[in-house]
């Protein structure tokens, strides 16, 4: 499987299938046809089923807390926890996530406040939090960027000192940890995702949990219309209930969950060790003292110190069928409708605006040996070790075709 010449320059590309960011992981094949056969034998298919009830059990075991609601989804999951908190006006944000999280926000008319980024950990920088504070900001939305904890010692003191709620995005943090303390145990509540690209797939997925009793109950009743018995709608809800085939897809991956943290882990090392010593390239580090589930293979491309930058390495990447992707370039702030409706928010965000430039994901899971991790690391060093040929290939491949010689006459 060597490779050294890259696809830009001519060469066959290294990969005949395309290589995926977020490729999904399976657990075991067997263990969820039959819990989807029980399911289908009970023809009990959504509603608080046997099969939910056990995921949310074990979801509340592994992180530590009280409460455990499994979602539809974790979009839907961010916009009932902040509803059941009562924010409104404006609450403050990272730039740097995924968009869901801002649009969480947004959905329901509240403005969402971009925060720069700490870049050593890419995540909310607490002082930028502070200084975004007004009369009508209500709460704090962290994100536990790539799993690595947000400093919540931190966020939560500006909370106190300012009377805020807060709640964190914990989308990437299944099965980390911070200080020994499982994601899921911080703020108010927290809110994992299940979709199929993350670490634990449910297909589509989602959990708030939480150790507020009383959050608990309302988040309950919103997730299913209100409904507190048969017949009794007693509060304002909609549909964010899980379905049991998706709890069936869920508990599988709980019970692959070590097995792919130590397949993640080992394409880490892979990547790190093909990887390190280039200038300017760095791939970013687990504190190996904390839980993490290794999901996000993440690079930082340093453009004054490495020889190609961020964009020239995707295009590289992508000549290979390595789908490298940009997450979350350029930036919430840079997206609509925020963009339109904040569109100044940059000048409060040089760190995010820097790094977002600089960042591309790597493919790994399942789908990724260490061997794969080894070519993608060959293919990047050879595209490194050559960048004038590389610009010129991908300058070529971006130039607009010749105009086509016809004849002046045909020209009308
Ligand atoms: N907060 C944060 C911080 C998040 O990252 C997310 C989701 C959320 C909140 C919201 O959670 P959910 O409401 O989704 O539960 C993907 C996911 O759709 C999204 O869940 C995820 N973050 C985000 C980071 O990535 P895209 O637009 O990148 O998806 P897409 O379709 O490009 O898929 C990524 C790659 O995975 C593709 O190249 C193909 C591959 N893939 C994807 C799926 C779904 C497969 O090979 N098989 C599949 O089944 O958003």
């Amino acid at each position: 499987m060597s490779k050294k010449q890259p696809a830009v320059l001519g060469a066959a590309p290294a990969f005949h299938a395309p290589l995926h960011v977020g490729r999904p992981n399976l657990g075991d094949r067997q263990k969820l046809l039959d819990r989807i056969n029980d399911l289908l034998d009970r023809r009990w298919l959504s509603n608080d089923g046997p099969l939910v009830r056990e995921f949310e059990s074990r979801i509340a075991a592994l992180v530590g807390v009280k409460h455990c609601m499994a979602i539809c989804n974790a979009t839907v999951g961010l916009e009932l926890a902040i509803r059941a908190l009562g924010l409104e006006g404006e609450v403050i944000l990272p730039s740097y996530t995924f968009i869901a999280t801002a649009h969480a926000l947004q959905w329901q008319e509240i403005t969402p406040v971009f925060a720069d980024m700490d870049p050593a950990t890419h995540n909310v920088c607490p002082a930028s939090i502070e200084r975004l504070i007004t009369p009508r900001t209500t709460g704090i939305l962290g994100v536990h960027v790539w799993g690595r904890l947000c400093d919540t010692a931190a966020i939560e003191g500006v909370a106190r000192r300012h009377r805020l709620k807060v709640l964190y995005d914990a989308a990437h943090a299944f099965g980390c940890s911070r200080q020994g303390l499982m994601a899921g145990g911080f703020g108010a509540c927290e809110i994992f995702s299940f979709h199929a690209t993350k670490f634990l797939s449910c297909f589509e997925g989602g959990a708030i949990v939480t150790n507020d009793d009383a959050l608990a109950g309302k988040l309950r009743l919103m997730r299913n219309f209100g409904f507190a018995g048969y017949d009794r709608v007693i509060y304002l809800g909609v549909n964010g209930k899980m379905s049991e085939v998706c709890a069936a897809m869920g508990l599988t991956s709980l019970d692959s969950m070590d097995e792919i943290i130590a397949i993640n882990r080992r394409n880490h090392e892979a990547y790190r060790e093909g990887l390190g010593g280039l200038p300017g390239i760095s791939v970013i580090h687990y504190d190996p003292a904390e839980r993490n589930n290794y999901q996000y293979v993440v690079v930082e491309v340093d453009p004054d110190a490495a020889a190609l930058n961020r964009d020239e390495l995707v295009a590289v990447l992508h000549a290979e069928n390595v789908l490298a992707r940009k997450y979350f370039w350029p930036g919430c702030h840079r997206m609509e409708p925020y963009r339109s409706l904040q569109p100044n928010a940059h000048l409060l965000l040089p760190v995010t605006e820097r790094v977002a430039a600089r960042i591309l994901i790597l493919p790994t899971g399942q789908a990724v040996s260490r061997e794969t991790a080894q070519v993608i690391c060959e293919i990047m060093r050879a595209a490194l070790a050559q960048p004038q040929a590389v610009r010129k290939a991908l300058a070529m491949k971006c130039a607009p075709p010749a105009e086509p010689a016809v004849p002046r006459d045909a020209r009308s």
